[in-house]
């Protein structure tokens, strides 16, 4: 059988950046004698390691170099047609009782999986280079960075972590007596033999049999998340699927804000937003785009840092009209995934600026005209780009305090029931909110498009431990806030009866999170309803919008009725996640209490809209 990742051979000065450090030794030692690589390549993240390997990926086809006159530095890579994204069903979590990894996760027993992969990986890199990546997760010096180790057989896994972490020396400086042991293998790439694994007792991940990124870039997924999430648990802080932006007022006062989406929900668009033209002096800047670690500081607020240096994108829909920042981001120096290729050497993607035209190819490629058959680009192919190129990024991405959050948003992809935007009642109401969150799929994440599915605060395939667990864990950390952000709702997605997507949506947004800060601030004008605090009705500046005033009370309505049925469908879900705290229960009750009071009158239900109390937020 054909080798589909062949050994190289170095020359001097290149993969030879060994540690001294003897837990690093000992394991690469052990993996070296299951696997049976034909050499060691030690990375060391400098330009002229990425010049080498570029130039080795390209003679073995890993990568296309695109036209370099137009995008500098940018390549191509196609994945195996069968490994486009991650596979839920195989990612597994391993903890000594079914119970911790709950529910939710696949649970193995630690001890026969070991077996198990070991036998898969017994002689997996013969003839191959193993690649050694040292790493760090956050900004160097703070106190949430983590470093952590992954072995490879994949040359494309190396460049994209290269994009992804901070890569080479700046491990080596924090490294301390722990690392998160991250074992990759492309395998055989069979759908048969791929296994995402985690170890959370031994800080382990071991991934064979898939080179997708999700799958095999192991700092993110599954160690910034998974791995993550259970260090958190036990250290009192917490790794969530969350971008962060700072946003600066006209009058230059700057919050930063949280936000929970599930995946394909318009989460980088929001990351890189760009204000409406309507709102002059406002800016938004980015910190993250997919993932924040959070923890309580000091003075009783909640500090937050992107344990990520890259973006690793949905190519689709991005454009200059959906996303300049991203546009810019991924010019240059970026690893496409799955996208098409120009005649010309460039790249494009359904939803580009451009018009496709004849005599590209497509995504595994196959000769692809306009109009023809199937889509040109995978609708889960990708872009890894180094943040650093963002146009928008933030200074304070770097700090190693991170930065302070004055507001966490849950937002999910909802056509019906749910507002545009409500505030919670307090944290342990905002952790109700985030844990019965919900979405409907799309193409991109899942393949099949419009089923409703849970998905707690974005959380449900990347918390590595019990979702009951983690939701207590939710309410210990609201309990050390003496200061906590105010939790909020958003829907970008409501329509109306007749499936027209009522809020425009993009740079748009930041009309709602105006409102947002305004009552972190002590303003802004709501009304109190059964599922929280909704904006008044003219609380969010619409001018200029192509809107009706029927359109914004649909977008702000709250149904009893409606709701009624979510508490049942809450109810449901919440019985199959075991361990679920007194705290959320207390929450769901009162909810359905305070519908109940509104459909025992019928009077109260012929009204869509919010009673019209407005108030202020507490202080
Ligand atoms: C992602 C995802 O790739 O959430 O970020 O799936
Ligand atoms: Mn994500």
């Amino acid at each position: 059988m054909e080798n589909i990742a062949p050994a190289i051979s170095p020359p001097a000065g290149i993969g030879r950046n060994k540690p001294a450090n003897r837990a690093v030794l000992d394991w690469v030692h052990e993996v070296e004698s299951l696997t049976d690589p034909k050499n060691i390549f030690w990375c060391d993240g400098s330009e002229a390691e990425n010049d080498y390997l570029l130039g080795e990926a390209g003679r073995q086809e890993v990568l296309i170099k695109l036209n370099q006159e137009k995008d500098p530095g940018c390549y191509l890579h196609r994945s195996n047609p069968n490994d486009v994204a991650r596979v839920e069903q195989f990612t597994l979590i391993c903890t000594p009782t079914k119970e911790e990894a709950g529910p939710t996760n696949n649970w193995a027993e630690p001890g026969a999986t070991y077996s198990k992969l070991h036998g898969m990986l017994k002689g997996a890199m013969r003839g191959r280079t193993m690649f050694v990546v040292p790493y760090i997760m956050g900004p160097p010096e703070s106190p949430l960075t983590k470093v952590g180790f992954e072995i490879t057989d994949s040359i494309y896994v190396v460049l994209s972590m290269r994009i992804m972490t901070l890569m080479g020396e700046a491990a080596m400086d924090h490294l301390g007596d722990d690392f998160t042991r991250c074992l990759h293998s492309l395998g055989d790439l069979s759908p048969d033999r791929r296994f995402i694994v985690h170890f959370p007792q031994s800080n382990e991940i071991w991934s064979v049999g898939s080179g997708y990124g999700g799958n095999a870039l192991l700092g993110k997924k599954c160690m910034a998340l998974r791995i993550a999430s259970v260090l958190g648990r036990d250290q009192t802080w917490l790794a969530e699927h969350m971008l962060i932006v700072g946003i600066t007022s006209p009058h230059g006062v700057k919050h930063y804000v949280a936000g929970a989406f599930p995946s394909a929900c318009g989460k980088t668009n929001l990351a890189m937003l760009l204000p409406p033209a309507s709102m002059k002096g406002w800016k938004v800047e980015t910190i993250s785009d997919d993932i924040a670690w959070l923890r309580p500081g000091a003075d009783g607020r909640l500090w937050a840092i992107n344990p990520e240096a890259g973006f690793f994108g949905v190519a689709p829909g991005t454009s200059l009209r959906t996303n300049p920042g991203a546009m810019k981001t991924i010019a240059t120096n970026t690893i496409y995934t799955n996208v098409a290729l120009r005649p010309d050497g460039t790249v494009w993607w359904e939803g580009h600026d451009d018009p496709p035209e004849a005599g590209m190819l497509d995504w595994q490629g196959r000769p692809w005209a306009p109009g023809g058959e199937g889509k040109a680009a995978h609708p889960n192919s990708r872009f890894t780009a180094p943040a650093s190129q963002c146009p928008t990024i933030s200074p304070a991405r770097n700090g190693p305090e991170g930065v302070p959050i004055s507001a966490i948003v849950f937002g999910a992809r909802r056509q019906q029931r749910v507002p545009l935007a409500f505030e919670a009642r307090s944290w342990q109401h905002g952790t109700f909110l985030g844990a019965t969150l919900s979405s409907e799929t799309t193409a991109a994440a899942t393949g099949s498009v419009g089923v409703v599915r849970r998905d707690p605060m974005a959380m449900q395939p990347f918390c590595g431990y019990n979702l009951g667990d983690y939701f207590a864990h939710w309410l210990d950390i609201g309990a050390e806030l003496a200061n906590p952000p105010k939790i909020f709702r958003v829907n970008w997605f409501r329509s109306d009866a007749r499936g027209r997507l009522l809020w425009p949506g993009y740079r748009e947004n930041l009309r709602v999170l105006k409102w947002i800060l305004e009552r972190c601030e002590g303003g802004g004008q709501a009304v109190e309803t059964i599922i929280g605090h909704v904006p008044a009705p003219d609380a969010i500046d619409t001018a200029g919008l192509n809107m009706t005033s029927a359109d914004m009370d649909t977008l702000l309505g709250v149904d009893p009725l409606e709701w009624n049925e979510a508490v049942s469908a809450q109810r449901e879900f919440l019985e199959t996640v075991h361990h679920i705290p007194a705290g959320i229960w207390q929450e769901h009750r009162d909810l359905a209490r305070r519908i109940a009071g509104m459909t025992e009158g019928s009077a109260s239900l012929s009204s869509a809209v919010p009673p019209a109390r407005p108030s202020r937020a507490a202080p």
